[in-house]
């Protein structure tokens, strides 16, 4: 059961879908405190409580113990002592004494302390009292998302070409390195889908531009790509560079489509092109104009984006760099004896990106009303990322288009997937991945993936294999890693066999992940699940952090420790044990309940099947575009011990509102 209730003049963030009636009254579970300006919501934790959800936030399954902030940020560093990052996704799971959800639809700033000054308490504060608040109960953590889902509407699908393979780095920067990575793979027998361009196929970093010096006839370029059965996939950044005679920037002028300070001018922040301009995406008219723009790139074969910086991220604000220039200068000449001067010095400069003065500093207009950005934040990077998905269906009609954000708030993921941005070659970076997934299919969020083997750092061969085995399970598989890091595509490495057995076995596992895709979007379900809300009356699981349920019968526990031979594996009831072997063979064997430690050499892959669950396999291919995806009886390979299973799959892929109706199920017999 939801009820709503309303504070103030909530902004309407368009986040959910369903009308609920106002409640009057007071809230359950919470006390609330309430002044004109300001608001409090507080709810005790028992001891054995568990707190689910916030989407993409640092730590744990398990939220207790942090003080977390909803206020979409571009930070490279996702250590444990960050409060936000960049996702605003206000969902919590009460569970345990009591069993209750929550969704604070809200766009400002908001700040969850989950334990943090008071371990026995859980207080929410909004950046002001203007809010709509859901309150979620059912029977379980599973049928509380379940509803909670059906509140803010159905996932976004992504083309099946979505799920293959996926090569990026920051940059290819012309067209020849993107076909040396395309050989690279060929050669190495490792299939691959897409190739993604990062900022530097722009003039400048200028949206919707191609530089022709790099990419000569860009649309050649796209077919002869395509031919070969690899997709590419440009960047679309947040900021419109400054510059006369850009038509994007005067267009979006002379039509007062940016947002603007508060004299009236165009905001002006510094990103990746220099001074820039911000769309105002939360204005319908700008918001359509900027996702035309889109056509001109699908006009040349392209299929699928990913919208970047997007917080948005600044760098600095012309305001900015003067204060921070100024406050710099009054040293000059000036040897300072402090140590404390010093550090002040140094942080002047690093303080400019991403400062709360900016954010303050600029405003929208949604039509019906002028709004500081500060106070609808985290609405700015779904606005841009539906900007572009409403461009496309209207550019391409007839077929599903990949599109993922790296902002986002609830909403958004019924327009496009996210990436969980700028993580490291960091073996615990595999733990974060695998523990950020269910949180994000809480809140509908289910295409989705981190940077496969790390964005900043160097990688090193075992890391990569051991993130690809958890790769090969979530919908985006992409590797991508930063400039001036080491390459890190597959066949750079000593062992490409391993690599490309792990590759093809993702694809031979396809038909049955992609159906569990659709399963998970059309029944408002979770791909990824703690063991917890399968088993709830297992005690054993509440506190497993390090495996996950997938789709409907798949149980998943990578390894994620440098130098292992293997991992502690909690089976919660009997399963099938399987093991891809270095030389692509499977072995299965059965496993009791209880737990058990599990040799996982690094060339090989292991996971679960429940009993009575029957997984497929197809062959595989170099892409998608050349595979077979009617599973065969006669020759299929199936895992698990059941005798049959639903496949669904859609027969064409059109984008369309109406999803669900292309939707096809197939019952397979083994
Ligand atoms: O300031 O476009 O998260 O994936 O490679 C960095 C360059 C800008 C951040 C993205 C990353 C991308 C990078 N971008």
């Amino acid at each position: 059961m939801i009820k709503k209730y309303s504070y103030g003049t909530p902004f309407n963030t368009e986040s959910v879908v369903k009308n609920i009636p106002q409640q009057n009254g007071e809230i359950d579970f919470f006390d609330v405190t309430k002044t004109n300006e300001t608001m409090q919501f507080a709810a005790n934790l028992a001891q054995s409580d568990i707190v689910y959800g916030l989407g993409q936030a640092v730590r744990g399954i398990n939220k207790r113990g942090w003080i977390y902030e909803s206020f979409c940020s571009d930070d490279p560093f996702h250590t444990e002592d960050k409060s936000s990052l960049y996702g605003a996704h206000n969902f919590l799971i009460i569970d345990g004494e009591q069993k209750f959800g929550v969704y604070f639809d809200f766009p400002g700033k908001m700040t969850f302390d989950i334990g943090y000054t008071d371990p026995d308490k859980l207080t929410v504060t909004p950046l002001n009292a203007n809010l709509d608040v859901y309150i979620i109960t059912g029977e379980s953590c599973l049928a509380i998302v379940k509803e909670f889902r059906e509140l803010i509407g159905k996932s976004y699908i992504p083309p099946m070409w979505a799920f293959g393979f996926q090569q990026s780095r920051w940059s290819y920067g012309n067209a020849d390195s993107v076909r040396a990575v395309a050989d690279g793979y060929q050669n190495a027998g490792i299939p691959l889908d897409t190739i993604y361009l990062d900022i530097d196929y722009m003039v400048d970093f200028k949206d919707f531009t191609i530089d022709d010096d790099k990419f000569p006839d860009f649309e050649s370029f796209v077919a002869e790509m395509k031919a070969r059965g690899i997709r590419l996939i440009p960047i679309i950044d947040a900021g419109v560079k400054i510059e006369q005679g850009y038509d994007v920037y005067e267009e979006g002028v002379a039509n007062n489509y940016f947002c603007k300070d508060k004299d009236g001018n165009d905001f002006a922040a510094a990103v990746w092109p220099g001074l820039t301009h911000f769309p105002d995406f939360l204005n319908p008219d700008a918001r359509k104009w900027f996702g035309a723009k889109y056509k001109k790139l699908t006009d040349m074969g392209i299929e699928g984006f990913w919208n970047d910086m997007n917080e948005p991220a600044i760098f600095y604000s012309a305001e900015g760099f003067d204060k921070a220039f100024k406050s710099v200068k009054n040293h000059s000449g000036k040897l300072t004896n402090s140590p404390w001067d010093f550090f002040e010095l140094k942080d002047t400069f690093a303080r400019l990106a991403n400062s709360g003065d900016d954010y303050r500093s600029f405003y929208h207009n949604t039509g019906t009303q002028k709004v500081c950005h500060y106070d609808v934040h985290n609405l700015f990077g779904f606005n841009m990322t539906r900007s572009a998905a409403e461009g496309l269906q209207e550019a391409v009609p007839d077929k599903r288009t990949l599109l993922f954000s790296r902002a986002s708030y609830i909403g958004m993921h019924r327009y496009a997937g996210i990436w969980t941005g700028d993580n490291h070659s960091w073996w615990g970076h595999i733990l974060n991945q695998l523990k950020v997934m269910p949180s994000l299919n809480m809140c509908g969020f289910l295409y989705s993936g981190a940077d496969l083997g790390g964005f900043n750092a160097n990688c090193t061969e075992d890391l990569l294999l051991r993130w690809l085995a958890l790769g090969v399970f979530t919908p985006l598989l992409r590797n991508h890693s930063a400039i001036g890091t080491r390459d890190q595509e597959f066949y750079r490495f000593k062992h490409k066999d391993w690599f490309a057995n792990f590759v093809k076995f993702r694809y031979r596992l396809l038909p049955y992940l992609y159906s569990e895709f659709l399963n998970a979007v059309e029944n408002n379900e979770m791909l990824f699940r703690p063991l917890a809300f399968d088993y709830p009356d297992d005690e054993s699981c509440k506190t497993i952090e390090d495996q996950l349920m997938l789709g409907q019968g798949l149980m998943i526990a990578p390894v994620y420790t440098q130098n292992a031979d293997g991992r502690n594996v909690y089976l919660p009831e009997g399963m099938t044990k399987i093991r891809l072997k270095a030389d692509g063979t499977i072995t299965q064997t059965d496993l009791r309940c209880g737990y058990h430690y599990i040799k996982i050499p690094l060339n090989e892959l292991v996971f679960f099947v429940k009993h009575g669950y029957t997984v497929p396999l197809t062959e595989d291919a170099q892409n998608t575009d050349a595979m077979d995806f009617d599973i065969n009886p006669e020759t299929a390979t199936f895992l698990g011990d059941g005798d049959s299973c639903d496949l669904l799959y859609e027969e064409e892929h059109p984008q369309s509102a109406e999803q669900s109706a292309l939707v096809k199920k197939k019952r397979i017999f083994r």
